[in-house]
């Protein structure tokens, strides 16, 4: 199915146009207009804008990015939408180019068949569905799958893997037209894209219209308590345009007769979250999970304002810290290198002005990414074997969330004596002791 922008959801709500042009007036669930700003991390380039070298010259486009939170409902939620065809249409992150992702998704479509119960010739339709990988796992199962996502380089990669895969945003519509042409899901699944999505009623109205009546919807996202726990600002950027609490969600889900009724943590992309989302008509009741959950956030004081006050604090003391780490090993002649060329990474070193002055380059597995330069801070980025025979003193971790697998790939430089250093939950040395923070909630919290 070509991509037909007719399908791409309305934007939700009026722009404001001028210089503040995509400014959010209305909150995305509630559609209440207390909207409280409490961060802001200046102008920022497209995420994963990356540079090939013709282009560093050329003005880059740069939109606010500050976050609010949603003083009626709780959803916190960018303050600026940016329109995602300038963000999708090429799209650049690859899950499959992370051995922790593609065990994750393993593990994933083996738990749901299990779970679900799922047999040959059910359909399991994943929104957002990247290059295939995660419905690669599931045609093992010789479950249906069909794919859906905007993004016309996945989508060709994700056909020429045998997943056949519609070239469009989801919506209501795009529900509509795959109930109608492949009948109704019995399991749809959308990780790290719900927080991508503006119109999350249009949305709901398609899972509602697309989901058998046994049907679940599982979706997988980076956990709001989690972020601002572990400071993990840099996961704040225009592709995600909320940041999820059980509480808001609750209640989008039954404005469209959909009930949430599990939520489990997952270690992925600094703690997420996974829910499960079946039709309210199925009668099914919330696990205990959800209420341990939904109490959680209430003792973390999400419903109000201080604990967003905080974080905003934290994270003005943790850039402070950061920059002055990297600029004492300058001044004592040391070098700096990234790895990593994530969008979490562009985010840190534009919101801290670092530069190529701090950071010499960047190493990353991605090919397409390497031999370009990074967005707004135009630090080169090479292949990773860069630094089997180069020793700088210090490799800042971009990509936090794979630190396991970067620092294994990383044994021979740090036994060379090189220096991995992480910014989160706060500058320091990866595998030097940190002070304990506050427990997390855990698998046995469920
Ligand atoms: P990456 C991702 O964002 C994707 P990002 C997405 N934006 C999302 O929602 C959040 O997480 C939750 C490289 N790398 O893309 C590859 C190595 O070089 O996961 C990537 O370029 N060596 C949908 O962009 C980058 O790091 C390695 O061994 O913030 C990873 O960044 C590995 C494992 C990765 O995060
Ligand atoms: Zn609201």
């Amino acid at each position: 199915m070509r991509a037909d922008t007719s399908q791409q959801p309305p934007t939700s709500r009026t722009d404001e146009r001028g210089p503040d042009q995509y400014r959010v007036t209305a909150c995305r669930i509630c559609g209440g207009n207390a909207l409280r700003e409490f961060l802001s991390l200046g102008t920022m380039p497209i995420p994963n804008g990356f540079l090939a070298r013709a282009e560093l010259h050329h003005q880059e486009p740069r939109y606010p990015l500050s976050v609010t939170v949603c003083t009626s409902c709780w959803l916190v939620q960018l303050r600026h939408v940016i329109p995602p065809e300038l963000m999708f249409r090429n799209y650049l992150y690859i899950p499959s180019t992370s051995r922790t992702m593609l065990q994750h998704f393993a593990r994933f479509a083996d738990e749901m068949v299990r779970r679900h119960g799922l047999a040959r010739e059910d359909l399991v339709v994943d929104i957002g569905s990247n290059d295939g990988t995660l419905l690669r796992f599931f045609r093992e199962y010789e479950v249906r799958v069909l794919g859906i996502d905007p993004a016309e380089n996945l989508a060709q990669v994700a056909r020429l893997q045998g997943v056949e895969t519609l070239e469009t945003y989801f919506s209501s519509k795009v529900a509509a037209h795959v109930r109608q042409q492949y009948g109704r899901a019995r399991l749809i699944t959308a990780t790290n894209v719900l927080a991508h999505i503006d119109t999350l009623h249009d949305a709901c109205d398609g899972i509602r219209t697309l989901l058998a009546p046994d049907g679940a919807c599982v979706c997988e996202f980076p956990y709001l308590p989690n972020i601002l726990e572990q400071n993990e600002f840099d996961t704040i950027y225009h592709e995600h345009l909320s940041y999820f609490s059980l509480q808001p969600l609750i209640r989008l889900f039954n404005d469209h007769g959909l009930t949430l009724v599990d939520a489990e943590p997952l270690s992925v992309h600094g703690g997420s979250l996974r829910i499960t989302v079946t039709q309210a008509s199925a009668r099914r009741a919330p696990s205990p999970a959800v209420s341990r959950f939904l109490n959680d956030e209430q003792r973390r004081g999400l419903p109000t304002l201080p604990p967003y006050e905080a974080f905003a604090r934290r994270v003005a003391a943790i850039q402070t810290q950061l920059v002055a780490r990297l600029q004492d090993v300058r001044a004592r002649g040391g070098r700096v290198v990234g790895y990593g060329a994530s969008a979490k990474g562009n985010v840190l070193l534009n919101s801290c002005r670092i530069g190529p002055d701090l950071i010499e380059y960047i190493v990353d597995s991605i090919p397409y990414k390497q031999g370009r330069y990074t967005p707004g801070t135009h630090i080169p980025i090479f292949p990773e074997k860069r630094l089997e025979n180069d020793t700088p003193e210090c490799v800042l971790l971009l990509a936090w969330n794979f630190t396991d697998e970067i620092q294994a790939k990383l044994s021979g430089y740090l036994d060379r004596g090189g220096q991995l250093i992480t910014h989160v939950p706060t500058p320091h040395r990866v595998g030097a002791r940190l002070p304990s923070p506050a427990p997390a909630m855990t698998a046995t919290d469920r």
